[in-house]
């Protein structure tokens, strides 16, 4: 590990949600999401992006290559020339010109550029309006002079899979044509191998004053061989009109601009009008309305606020002032934002993830356990709509695709059920509301009217009662919450100890709900006697319980294995469910501590299996300390902070803690290596057995986001939502003498202070 970075290419500015970057060169796209809640896109420092409509999988409007080499393109790009023929970018790329001032500023809900070149600045803001469009606002600073913008994004396919496969066909189906009445190029898709044509919209770039010139034709546009740094376009001074019938479709918009006492200013707006086949003349006309709608300074306005006001309600719902502000900067901005976007995404879509995956069942609902704290309405729909992807028999669909007519996956793992419990509790105990719960929905292989949002609940826990190998554990199926763990169930006999854990607490927060609304817990209550019994009898190793039992009825995670001796999640599963006794799960926590601790977090197993890869296990494609194979796993890292809290250890728990703040990792392990986001947590970090120790990867989208969040509101600053209202149980680390939290709960501001 290298020594902090004295000099590090970011800034925070707390009281505004700021992060500021000063070096568009990361080491990879450091990006923020935008989003109107069904338009939404990720822009990185260096103005890499994509935009989509509601689905990242189907409904792709701009063009992202995810995980290639250069990385981070296309975007949202914007050159300009100005009076001494220079080309530039106020987000650096695409020009990558030299600049004298840089800084890129991610916010909840919008990103701003500003940068320098010569005698000019420019600073543009990127956000998404109420009214689905995303809108560029362009000042520039500088001496009285004409200055060429040009605007551009490259226009997608749409289907991430269809474009891969049939793009250099269906590239015939495009059309972009100029539409003064509009004001500006107009994109639309006959794309015969979509699966969704019905609904591909119309995309239209406008601006709030007149375009010069213009191109449809992202050919025309860079010309042949041209590139990004300086596309024919800003070598000419404007584009060709291009028009397109067939080829690689853009929205590209060029304007002069003149500075006139110092400033000149210009908005681009790239807007869409849904389901253009059913009535293309009525969707010209809407984009014809929206347009003239977003030239009005007025509305506008109206949007941004209306945007700002919705991030800000959320974001602010939970607030400390907490003295060491890398803790307080988590709880009051970047937790609270990574929240809202793993409940938006699951675990689908970033700078690395096309968006090709749906929505993960068991990610979902313990999302879910976050975004209830902010917008208890939202999670509720969330939790409903995953009750209907639940079977009869209680166990659930793996994953899901509520915004595309696409098969969900429905493999059968023994968790997925076992996470609705934890979604539910937090929504009633956020909202204070038990009528819900009597609420039907129908099940998944179901008819009429179905069942209660309760009897969902107990019918989820009968699966695993009725599911239960020869020790008493849930049978694991294709995995409990972790992905790999069915390698070692692929004749079906294979158990599951986390999961018999997870049961545990889930079947208590049942059990309260059942109080809550005068029901009868008694066969709840006996199924949990059953299942502590059958962890107490089998699964203490020793100086820490095991993991599993493979097919054959051996231990997995035994100080008698050669390879992972010790997993994470049984150890603080234990503690969360309060098995054993206290002796034993401090045991088993310290255990933790000496074999998988590490200098950036937890390891989720040790060793490593160097078995890896095997041609007749089909899950063991990781090396050892990568992935799911000894890597920091930060989500299950998150449970040891939670057990240490519950355990009463502070030091632990809050050493645990900051181990994954991102800006404190980052130092720990040196930008290089690090390499994600200083203000997101990743999914994991590679662990010591790897010659890539330190590399953090897959960030934004992973579950650590709702549990690290949880973790450190809940747990350690100690605002608890439960049925009977908050409770207020902090963990003071030492050296900390007071702070304060306010915290919105059922519609009012709660203050506590320590
Ligand atoms: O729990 C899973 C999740 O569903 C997908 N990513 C990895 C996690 C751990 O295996």
């Amino acid at each position: 590990m290298s020594l902090p970075d004295a000099n590090l290419p970011y800034s925070f500015t707390d009281a505004t949600h700021e992060v500021t970057i000063t070096d568009p060169r990361t080491p990879s796209p450091w990006i923020n999401y935008l989003s109107n809640g069904t338009l939404h896109a990720f822009v990185s420092q260096a103005g890499g992006g994509l935009l989509w409509w509601k689905s990242a999988y189907s409904m792709r409007l701009t063009r992202y290559r995810h995980v290639v080499s250069p990385m981070d393109g296309p975007g949202f790009y914007l050159w300009i020339k100005d009076i001494d023929g220079q080309v530039w970018s106020p987000s650096w790329r695409p020009a990558m010109t030299e600049l004298e001032d840089f800084s890129c500023t991610h916010r909840p809900g919008s990103t701003t550029f500003r940068a320098t070149k010569g005698n000019l600045t420019a600073i543009l803001h990127l956000w998404i309006a109420d009214d689905n469009a995303m809108v560029w606002e362009l000042d520039l600073e500088g001496q009285d002079s004409e200055v060429d913008v040009f605007a551009m994004v490259e226009i997608s396919q749409m289907d991430w899979s269809s474009e891969a496969n049939w793009g250099y066909y269906c590239r015939h189906m495009h059309q972009v044509k100029n539409n003064p009445e509009v004001g500006g190029p107009v994109y639309f898709s006959h794309h015969g191998h979509h699966f969704r044509l019905k609904e591909i919209p119309l995309m239209a770039l406008t601006t709030d004053g007149q375009f010069d010139s213009f191109d449809g034709s992202r050919d025309e546009f860079y010309g042949p061989y041209g590139s990004e740094n300086l596309p024919a376009a800003l070598t000419q001074g404007r584009c060709s009109n291009s028009e397109l019938t067939s080829g690689e479709p853009c929205l590209a918009g060029h304007r002069r601009i003149t500075l006139k006492g110092g400033t000149g200013h210009a908005k681009f707006f790239l807007h869409l009008e849904p389901n253009t086949l059913a009535d293309f003349p009525g969707t010209l006309q809407a984009a014809v309305d929206r347009a003239a709608r977003l030239r009005d300074p007025h509305w506008l306005a109206s949007q941004k606020v209306k945007s700002e006001e919705w991030w800000r309600s959320r974001i602010e719902a939970f607030r400390t002032d907490y003295p060491d502000v890398d803790i307080a900067r988590m709880a009051n901005t970047w937790g609270s934002l990574q929240c809202i976007q793993t409940g938006r995404y699951s675990r689908a879509v970033s700078a690395s993830a096309p968006g090709v995956r749906g929505v993960g069942f068991r990610d979902t609902a313990q999302d879910m356990v976050s975004v209830a704290t902010m917008d208890p309405g939202w999670a509720r729909e969330t939790l409903l709509l995953l009750l209907r992807h639940q079977y009869q028999d209680g166990h659930a669909l793996h994953y899901l695709y509520p915004n595309d007519p696409l098969p969900p996956v429905t493999s059968v793992h023994c968790d997925n059920h076992l996470w609705l419990p934890f979604a539910a509790y937090a929504i009633t105990a956020e909202s204070g509301d038990p009528t819900w719960l009597s609420q039907k929905v129908p099940y998944y292989d179901g008819e009429g009217e179905g069942v209660t949002v309760l009897e969902h609940l107990r019918q989820a826990l009968r699966f695993t009662d009725g599911n239960l190998g020869s020790h008493g554990l849930p049978l694991i199926y294709r995995s409990d919450w972790n992905d790999i763990i069915g390698k070692f169930s692929q004749e079906g006999r294979g158990e599951s100890v986390m999961a018999a854990m997870q049961y545990v607490v889930a079947a208590g927060k049942v059990q309260e709900l059942c109080g809550f609304v005068g029901e009868s817990s008694d066969e709840i209550e006996a199924g949990i006697a059953k299942m502590r019994q059958a962890i107490e009898q089998h699964c203490w190793d020793g100086e820490w319980w095991i993991r599993a039992f493979d097919d054959d009825g051996h231990p997995i995670g035994s100080a008698k294995n050669e390879f992972g001796k010790i997993w994470l999640n049984s150890q603080t599963w234990s503690v969360l469910a309060e098995v054993g006794t206290r002796e034993q799960q401090i045991q088993a926590m310290d255990s933790v501590h000496r074999l998988l601790g590490t200098e950036v977090g937890l390891r989720k197993l040790a060793p490593g299996f160097a078995t890896y890869p095997h041609v007749t296990d089909a899950f063991s494609g990781y090396g050892p300390g990568c992935g799911e194979n000894g890597a920091v796993f930060c989500h299950a890292h998150a449970w040891a902070v939670m057990a240490e809290a519950q355990l009463g250890r502070p030091d632990q728990a809050w050493k645990l803690y900051r181990q994954l703040v991102p800006h404190l990792a980052l130092q720990k392990v040196g930008l290089k290596r690090y390499s994600s986001e200083p203000y997101a947590f990743v999914s994991n970090i590679v662990g010591p057995e790897s010659i890539h120790f330190g590399w953090a990867n897959v960030s934004q989208i992973t579950g650590a986001a709702t549990w690290m969040h949880v973790a450190l509101t809940q747990d350690l600053l100690g605002v608890k939502a439960r049925l009977g209202g908050l409770q207020f149980s902090p963990v003071l680390e030492a050296g900390v003498t007071g702070y304060s939290v306010e915290r919105v709960f059922r519609g009012e501001k709660h203050r506590f202070t320590v």
